[in-house]
């Protein structure tokens, strides 16, 4: 069966897809009324037009239609978005580099790339030699300065992939693993609540904000261990100061449905990070419960031939940046993504 995006896709002989609003709200993380809200408010609707069909969506389109939910993620109203948007030349639209935008959307400088480098180099070197104290104080310095959006994306993620290269060569690197994924783990779980209000850097001694009830629930599906992720979502959103409640791994598919029933989340956010694991069926589940919840899909895991199965209207955000924003959207409320980023000293 084809995804809902692959379905509502139009496939023209020239000037890449046309997409239906109903694709594009999903692709955006909004809903279809705020599109229709910013046509008719901003002029930021389809370019296209055609006699006797629903209106489509160029690729320009989107890709403008990007910049004006970034731009307000990041603060801006939605007039100035619009504006800056709509006025934009086609080369200034495409997405800006994953790092540029992780750190614009969190409100951070972005992580000089020598220091980034130094951070993970430094990292790799302690775990290397199974020195779990350096491991930890690396991290929680990079989380002090740049938070875990940047953390996660520029040291973290670099360090893990390395890692998994030499597994995949043959080297034996099992214990280092589990050493370095116990410290990730520890250090995300410590990040607290970031402080409301201007950007600024919480005092030791100023009390922990509180957080907002968890609407969020975050689990990795059936047989999959890997849930680093995930807790850096989690860690992620409480710098936003929101909660989530987090299941951990192998969280089989009628737990998760059971779990909904009892505490009715706004947002699922469910990882796979290999394809062995990815089962959509546990979405088909949740879907069929029929109540209005946000359902995401996180990790490589859903990239195989399960993407093809995913039931229609299910989020599939590429990078946590995305994901925080995701949640956020599907959250409400007048916290943005920029909070995340905010300085949480511990
Ligand atoms: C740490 C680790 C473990 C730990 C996990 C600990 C934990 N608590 O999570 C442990 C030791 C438990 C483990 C177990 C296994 N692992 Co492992 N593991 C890893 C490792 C090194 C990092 C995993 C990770 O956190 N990745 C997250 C980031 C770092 O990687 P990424 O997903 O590729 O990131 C991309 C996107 O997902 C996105 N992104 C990044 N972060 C975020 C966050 C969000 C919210 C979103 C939406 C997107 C996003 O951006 C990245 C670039 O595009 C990876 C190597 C790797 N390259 O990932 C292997 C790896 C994932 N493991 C692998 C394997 C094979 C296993 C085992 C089967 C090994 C075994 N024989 O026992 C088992 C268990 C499998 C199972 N059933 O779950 C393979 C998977 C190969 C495959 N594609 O099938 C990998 C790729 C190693 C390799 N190169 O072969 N593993």
């Amino acid at each position: 069966m084809a995804s809902d995006d692959e379905r509502e896709v139009v496939r023209p002989t020239w000037g890449g897809p046309r997409l239906t609003a109903g694709a594009v709200a999903r692709r955006l993380g909004v809903a279809v009324t705020t599109l229709r809200t910013w046509d008719q408010r901003y002029g930021l609707g389809p370019s296209e037009h055609e006699a006797g069909r629903h209106r489509r969506y160029t690729t320009e389109d989107v890709r403008r239609l990007e910049m004006m939910r970034r731009l307000t993620f990041q603060g801006v109203s939605p007039a100035d978005a619009a504006r800056t948007a709509l006025a934009a030349e086609p080369g200034e639209l495409a997405e800006p580099a994953p790092r540029v935008a992780a750190a614009r959307s969190t409100g951070r400088r972005v992580m000089p790339v020598g220091q980034a480098q130094a951070a993970a180099r430094g990292i790799a070197r302690a775990a290397g030699s199974m020195d779990g104290d350096a491991i930890a104080e690396e991290i929680r310095s990079c989380l002090r300065t740049y938070g875990t959006v940047l953390t996660w994306t520029e040291v973290l993620v670099p360090v893990l992939s390395a890692l998994g290269q030499r597994w995949q060569a043959g080297h034996s690197v099992v214990e280092i693993e589990h050493l370095l994924s116990w410290h990730i783990s520890t250090e995300l779980r410590m990040v607290v609540p970031g402080p409301a209000g201007p950007r600024r850097a919480r005092a030791d001694d100023e009390p922990v904000p509180a957080l907002a009830p968890s609407r969020t629930l975050l689990a990795s599906v059936d047989e999959e261990q890997h849930t680093l992720p995930l807790e850096a979502l989690a860690a992620a959103l409480r710098e936003a100061r929101r909660g989530t409640r987090i299941l951990g791994a192998r969280v089989p598919a009628d737990a998760m449905v059971e779990a909904v029933r009892r505490t009715g989340p706004a947002v699922v956010v469910l990882w796979s990070q290999i394809p062995d694991t990815a089962d959509p069926t546990v979405f088909t589940k949740l879907a069929a419960l029929g109540r209005p919840i946000r359902l995401i899909a996180g990790g490589p895991g859903w990239s195989g031939p399960a993407r093809r199965r995913m039931p229609p209207g299910v989020a599939l955000p590429t990078s946590l940046v995305e994901a925080v924003e995701g949640v956020l959207a599907a959250l409400g409320g007048p916290v943005s993504s920029r909070d995340a980023g905010r300085r949480a000293s511990r």
